[in-house]
């Protein structure tokens, strides 16, 4: 069948249910951007004409909101908990409907029982030996164990057919679960042997895995136009809605206040909390709407390096902020950081929010190493004589979203060998440096690295082409390959295509690097995806 645009929402807000905070929180979020999605579902309706869209069964099971996983997000949704992944899965069912496909949603074991069960009385075919009645399955890593215990070992066989968000992202060493054991990749997370693309993540962190995304705020010509007129140059929102992410932080904030009045929407039960300033004009947690309201007035919405690669800075920049963020020297990781240990990626995050600095950049976002008081001074300062318009890339607005996601649903293929999308037109082969990982080789070109494309650069004749002095070609299974070393005169290719990696490097190595084009303001699509 074929799957039309919907712009009303009422069945999907029926589908998400109710009871939790947290549900009443997407829900909230859904109803508030239902226009703006309407306004989007038409436009991408008529760029892509009369194209043909299949409509898909889709199975979306939140795991991380089931009693069964804990529920530790719920109970603080109104406390100055985490609300970012909350955001991404309001907006990932939104879209999913919008682009008019057929939804079961399950946020409990029960309701995913429920659902199996209906498909056995329905078909007569049990869902554990029969063909899977899903085209899709969205989940997360929480729902991934939950299935493998309830669908045993049919969930291997129908494995190609899900996708698991993944807000921080899963790098292919983690997740080949015998070279991570062999390795010392193994983490609390990783080990499915997925294909890295089908871990979906909020922000494009590393181009192995797929970039899934949320969507903001987006204005219109007047309502821009008004923001700017009535910005308070000296009116700061500092970012961070829990009391702890305030924690020795007074120097910066001394410095702040004497230039500028301080805001902050930190959660407090009947008493400032003791991290807060008196000079701060604290508002509590607000609902998002309000907190966009404050926004939209404010100038300079602050970090101060917590929480990480969240969904508020973009918030502010398509409020008309500026972003001033700490620089991180050396770099955060899962080598060095609580709050990245155990998470399966050795990505490095050089700031607090690295989409904020590498993707959108001055003068929208400025970052600064904070332990330079003169430095962070001075941007105070420059940011208050600074006018900025309001912002939002395009992946982030819905109409950039819908694009995105409709290109995945209808040509990412996992389930056969050889497939046609990302088109081979959009290849450009590259050699990194040594050290170099084929993430930053392809950015330095001005492309992305793609690894769909490894299976065509990953033998004798690329090796040849790039004119590579080999004294031997071996094959072996290591994340880094295919790759050479100059010195040695010894090139390798991968036997693993599981291990197909753009975030590995290795000092003695140059490797080969599939890199494509992209769209401007959409990352994850090449010229010819659409
Ligand atoms: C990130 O999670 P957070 O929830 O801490 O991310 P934020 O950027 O703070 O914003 C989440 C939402 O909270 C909303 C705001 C954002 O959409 O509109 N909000 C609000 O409604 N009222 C307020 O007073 C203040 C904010 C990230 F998304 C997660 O993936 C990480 O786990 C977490 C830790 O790094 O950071």
């Amino acid at each position: 069948r074929q799957a039309a645009f919907r712009t009303d929402l009422s069945v999907l807000l029926d589908q998400v249910g109710g009871g939790k905070e947290s549900l009443s929180f997407m829900k909230r979020r859904i109803r508030r951007l239902a226009p703006q999605w309407a306004t989007a579902a038409n436009r991408l309706g008529a760029k892509l004409g009369q194209r043909w869209r299949d409509q898909k069964k889709i199975l979306i099971h939140v795991g991380f909101l089931t009693e069964e996983s804990g529920d530790v997000f719920s109970p603080k949704v109104l406390k100055g908990g985490p609300l970012g992944e909350m955001v991404q899965w309001a907006d990932i069912l939104t879209a999913l409907h919008v682009l008019g496909h057929n939804l079961k949603i399950s946020m409990s074991v029960k309701e995913l029982q429920g659902i199996m069960l209906k498909v056995v009385f329905n078909r007569g075919s049990c869902p554990l030996t029969g063909p899977l009645p899903f085209d899709l399955i969205y989940t997360d890593y929480h729902g991934l164990q939950q299935m493998k215990q309830h669908m045993g070992l049919s969930l291997k066989k129908h494995k190609c057919h899900i996708r698991v968000i993944d807000t921080f992202g899963t790098e292919p060493a983690y997740n080949h679960e015998e070279y991570a054991t062999l390795h010392g990749y193994r983490t609390n997370w990783g080990y499915w042997n997925l294909n890295a693309r089908q871990y979906m993540t909020m922000f494009p962190h590393t181009p192995d895995n797929s970039f899934m995304g949320f969507v903001s705020e987006e204005l219109n010509e007047t309502e821009k136009r008004s923001i700017q007129q009535n910005k308070v140059n000296n009116m700061a929102v500092v970012y961070g809605k829990e009391a702890s992410m305030w924690k020795g932080k007074d120097s910066f904030l001394e410095i702040l206040h004497k230039y500028m009045e301080v805001h902050g929407t930190v959660y407090y039960e009947t008493q400032r909390p003791p991290e807060v300033p008196a000079f701060v004009k604290n508002h509590g947690l607000l609902p998002q709407h309000e907190l966009q309201q404050l926004l939209r007035k404010a100038k300079l919405f602050i970090g101060f390096g917590f929480p990480y690669e969240g969904p508020a800075p973009l918030e502010a920049i398509a409020n008309g902020c500026i972003f001033l963020q700490p620089k991180f020297q050396p770099p955060h990781s899962s080598l060095n950081h609580e709050f990245f240990r155990g998470k399966p990626t050795s990505r490095e995050v050089f700031s607090q929010h690295p989409y904020a600095e590498e993707y959108i950049g001055r003068p929208y976002v400025m970052t600064v190493d904070y332990n330079n008081s003169l430095e962070f001074d001075s941007a105070v300062k420059e940011i208050m004589r600074t006018k900025v318009e309001p912002y939002l890339p395009y992946e982030y607005t819905c109409e950039g979203m819908l694009e995105r996601v409709h290109a995945y649903i209808q040509n990412q293929d996992f389930c056969v060998p050889e497939p046609p999308w990302p088109p081979l037109s959009s290849l450009r082969l590259l050699v990194s440096q040594e050290g170099q990982s084929c993430v930053e080789a392809c950015q330095s070109a001005g492309f992305i690295c793609e690894p769909a494309h490894f299976r065509f650069v990953n033998n004798k004749e690329a090796l040849r082409g790039l004119e590579v002095q080999c004294e031997v070609v071996d094959s072996e299974i290591n994340h880094i390959l295919p790759a050479f070393s100059v010195m040695r005169r010894e090139c390798s290719l991968q036997r693993e295509p599981l291990l197909f990696s753009c975030a590995g490097h290795s000092p003695k190595y140059r490797r080969l690097c599939p890199c494509r084009d992209f769209l401007r303001g959409q990352v994850a699509l090449c010229r010819d995806c659409l």
